[in-house]
């Protein structure tokens, strides 16, 4: 083969002529058009093709610089990344927004609607997969040889349509017109494994007769910013292994003879849509182990390919799991070594326990992971037959270390044998990884108080916290060019890649003309967004209006429900005094519910409910308006959080694990009314709590109420309350069917309302009349508004990332020459 150096391989220029040359070159040759027959799609993909020529350059060079038996390499395994568009991002790394803009111009094409146009990858569910997006930016811009394993499902998060105020959901078919973003790899597949059984063979342990599946991934370039290093997210499609049944097809049996492919390619079929529940669903067990054990196998050829060996395998790389749903792969990588590549149990046991690290992501006894035995049993026997061993090994370990207390082993044991028998993959994670943390300092806290104290005492150096961070590019360079440029103006462009140069505005936050464009910058970017709510759902709302907002996945534990006593309670003293100088309030709404959760489904409906009875009340005008904006994602959140005035952060004490959204409404000047949980205690410490509005118990305070609390007692005494909640047991919001919302005044009244809502309603309202009272100040606001911005620095994922590296990876930057 020639050598590569001798090509020219260079990236085509980035000038205005050259985009405009390529756009059309790959409409015609790519996209196989031509530009008078062309879609608007076609048009985007032909742009995305001309972008993504301009990455490729230094995505093979950083991918050469990595393959390196020096360089020990990141694996980062999660079955969710909410990436977010691509295109945007792109260009911004490139640095040639404007010359597309202006290219795309000259060939009569708008930007801003190519960019609208283009899908949004709906690969996860909410937190934990929009924090693995904001990862891999911040590892690629930082030059950290990481590579992002996950599935390529064919059907994200499904789609929220609200009709008669009700979610349905719409399936999600992203790669409809194709995806410009990723490269199928051929020459990569591996076969993923399923059933069969053991056989015994002197001291092996044979797995055969089992079902085969290919593994195909797709490669896509994560861009580093302002530089030349990049990194890859690599995702897994499954196809069937002998495409047609031969046999059935040569009888003519042609429905039949496609039946196995379409059950192997099921895998990777959809997204399971449900963060809070997981009942024992046999295909979701095998896509996690679809996912790790092809990026196991693909991870230990890469690196049989530069070592020839396997025993130095911990020195060359780190395996990160992204909660415990990839944690199969620490068998996976046990039965790997030992059947396949001839390492002893006890060898392959010293490498893996140096390899793994685990992140929790939640405490919720309802969201931790177990599978039935039987289960593993049938689909993994070898897997299981592993996990047992692991198991043994521990548990002899600690009944050495601790022989007086006799319950320990029960409650240690991977295998929970008090309800049927279930593995615990928590246990399972934190047994094998040499590092297990937390995403802020409370839960980190919580996590070894709680659920995993007695593993807490058994490996006192194991634990962690890393509190999480967000990426400056998306969430304040992309989303936010009106603030960026003001900051811009000030401290140049250095922030983006060091956030804490915000600090640097400090001086300015009494300057009455820095606050001012503080104030147009977010002005602008309400109307923006009083026009997309207009264009979407043709309600005119004020942008003057002070615009308080709640987006997230829609879960008890959050309390939308609070915000919505919060909006009855407001709406029923206008009515009383409507002539008070009354803030002029927008509540907005937005977020997914999922669809077997019953409850969280019947807050969205009330939620739009209550919006119709509010927005259509003659009697209130301006003064309040509620809406739920449909379909919450990663490219509705730029658009909105950049135009919040109020972030609504307001779980109960002690269930939200951090918390990410909270981070970018600071860092966009939203102040936050939020509860003392998850990272909204550290926003505090570096805002100040006097530029926040903290209300409700604690977490202690939850804890210790927990043992003697009742509802009812709020309903009783809290004349306010008492009515609101009357209005929603009555049919207030719904007269024509008065018992719709009966179940949720129950769950709050009769069935002990699990989150506390009653307890923190009364500090909740009076804490929005301090909102009121500091939104009548404009300049006291506007202080406070840039008094976040300015000390929301920590918060940047290139910290976190770098925590990581230092704390738990301890891989370095690669350096491009
Ligand atoms: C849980 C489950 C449970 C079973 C089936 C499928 C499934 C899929 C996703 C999840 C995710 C629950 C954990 C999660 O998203 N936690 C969130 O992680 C964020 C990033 O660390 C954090 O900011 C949020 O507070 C936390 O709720």
């Amino acid at each position: 083969m020639k050598n590569l150096c001798e090509f020219d391989y260079s990236s085509p220029d980035k000038d205005i002529a050259s985009l405009k040359r390529s756009i059309v070159y790959k409409l015609m040759f790519i996209v196989g058009t031509f530009p008078e027959y062309a879609t608007e799609s076609d048009w985007l993909n032909a742009t995305s093709y001309a972008i993504r020529d301009r990455l490729v350059e230094r995505w093979l060079k950083s991918t050469k610089a990595e393959i390196s038996p020096e360089i020990k390499q990141v694996y980062y395994i999660s079955m969710e990344f909410l990436m977010g568009r691509f295109l945007t991002n792109a260009m911004l790394s490139l640095g040639v927004y404007q010359e597309v803009k202006q290219a795309l111009l000259e060939l009569g094409l708008d930007l801003g609607s190519q960019i609208d146009l283009e899908p949004d990858p709906g690969l996860g569910n909410g937190g934990l997969g929009r924090l693995a997006a904001c990862f891999l930016d911040s590892c690629a811009t930082l030059g950290y040889p990481v590579m992002g394993y996950g599935i390529r499902y064919e059907y994200g998060m499904f789609r929220q349509k609200i009709i008669n105020g009700e979610q349905h959901e719409i399936a999600d078919n992203w790669l409809e017109n194709g995806n410009p973003w990723e490269f199928p790899r051929h020459e990569a597949q591996f076969q993923v494994n399923f059933g069969g059984r053991l056989q015994q063979e002197n001291d092996k342990s044979l797995w055969i007769d089992t079902l085969n599946v290919v593994a195909q991934p797709y490669d896509s370039i994560v861009p580093g910013y302002n530089t030349q290093a990049t990194d890859t997210i690599r995702l897994w499609s499954a196809k069937a292994n002998n495409a047609l049944n031969l046999g059935k097809f040569n009888k003519g049996e042609y429905l039949e003879a496609t039946e196995a492919k379409d059950r192997s390619e099921n895998i990777s079929r959809i997204l399971y849509p449900d963060d809070s529940t997981l009942s024992g669903k046999m295909l979701r067990l095998q896509q996690e182990y679809f996912l790790v054990s092809a990026s196991v196998q693909d991870i230990l050829q890469r690196h049989y390919h530069l070592h020839n060996r396997f025993d130095n395998l911990k020195e060359s790389i780190a395996i990160h799991l992204n909660d415990t749903h990839p944690v199969l792969a620490i068998p996976e990588l046990m039965r790997q070594l030992i059947d396949n590549h001839a390492m002893s149990w006890d060898d392959a046991w010293e490498q893996t326990i140096c390899i793994f690290s685990y992140t929790n992501h939640t405490l919720m006894g309802e969201a931790l992971e177990t599978w039935p035995v039987e289960m593993i049993g049938r689909a993994l026997p070898r897997h299981l037959q592993i996990i047992f061993q692991l198991n043994d090994k521990f548990l002899k370990q600690v009944k050495t270390q601790f022989p007086d207390d006799n319950d320990l082993l029960r409650r240690v044991s991977i295998i929970d044998e008090d309800n049927g028998r279930n593995i615990r993959m928590a246990w399972l994670a934190v047994i094998i990884c040499h590092q297990v943390n937390g995403v802020s300092e409370l839960h980190s806290q919580l996590m070894v108080q709680s659920l995993f104290t007695d593993f807490a005492m058994i490996y006192p150096k194991k634990f962690c916290n890393i509190t999480n961070g967000i990426t400056p590019r998306r969430w304040l360079a992309l989303a936010n060019p009106p603030l960026s440029n003001v900051i811009d103006s000030y401290i140049g462009e250095g922030w983006r890649t060091n956030l804490e140069q915000l600090g640097e505005l400090m001086p300015l936050v009494k300057e009455t003309k820095f606050l001012h464009q503080l104030k147009d910058a977010k002005r602008m970017n309400k109307q923006n967004l009083a026009k997309l709510i207009q264009q979407k759902m043709g309600i005119t709302i004020n942008p003057d209006a002070l615009f308080d907002v709640q987006i997230k996945r829609i879960h008890e534990y959050k309390r939308q429900l609070l915000n919505v006593l919060g909006i009855i309670t407001r709406y029923n003293r206008i009515l009383q005094n409507p002539e008070k100088n009354w803030v002029p309030r927008v509540f907005i709404f937005g977020g997914k519910a999922a669809s077997a959760y019953y409850n969280a489904k019947k807050i969205i409906n009330l939620i739009n409910d209550i919006a119709s009875t509010i927005n259509n009340d003659e009697r209130i005008k301006d003064k309040l308006k509620v809406i739920f904006i449909p379909n919450y994602g990663v490219s509705l959140a730029q658009k909105i959080i950049p135009a919040a005035d109020l972030s609504e952060q307001i779980s109960l004490a002690g269930t939200e694990a951090s918390g990410t959204g909270n981070m970018k409404f600071a860092l966009n000047g939203a102040l936050t009314i939020g509860t003392l949980d998850g990272a909204n205690i550290e926003i505090g410490e570096h805002v100040g709590f006097d530029n926040m509005f903290i209300f409700g118990n604690n977490a202690q305070e939850v804890a210790a109420l927990r043992q003697r609390y009742s509802p009812r007692r709020y309903y009783d005494e809290d004349i306010e309350l008492h009515t609101v909640l009357n209005q929603i047991a009555n049919g207030f919001f719904n007269n024509n069917d008065p018992d719709k919302y009966k179940s949720i005044f129950n769950s709050l009244i009769e069935f002990g309302d699990h989150y506390q809502v009653l307890a923190d309603y009364r500090s909740y309202v009076d804490t929005h009349d301090k909102v009121d009272a500091l939104y009548h100040d404009e300049n006291a606001w506007l202080r406070k508004s840039a008094l976040n911005i300015c000390q929301m620095g920590y918060f940047s994922a290139d910290r976190a990332v770098t925590e990581y590296m230092q704390r738990i990876w301890k891989a370095t930057a690669i350096s491009l020459k």
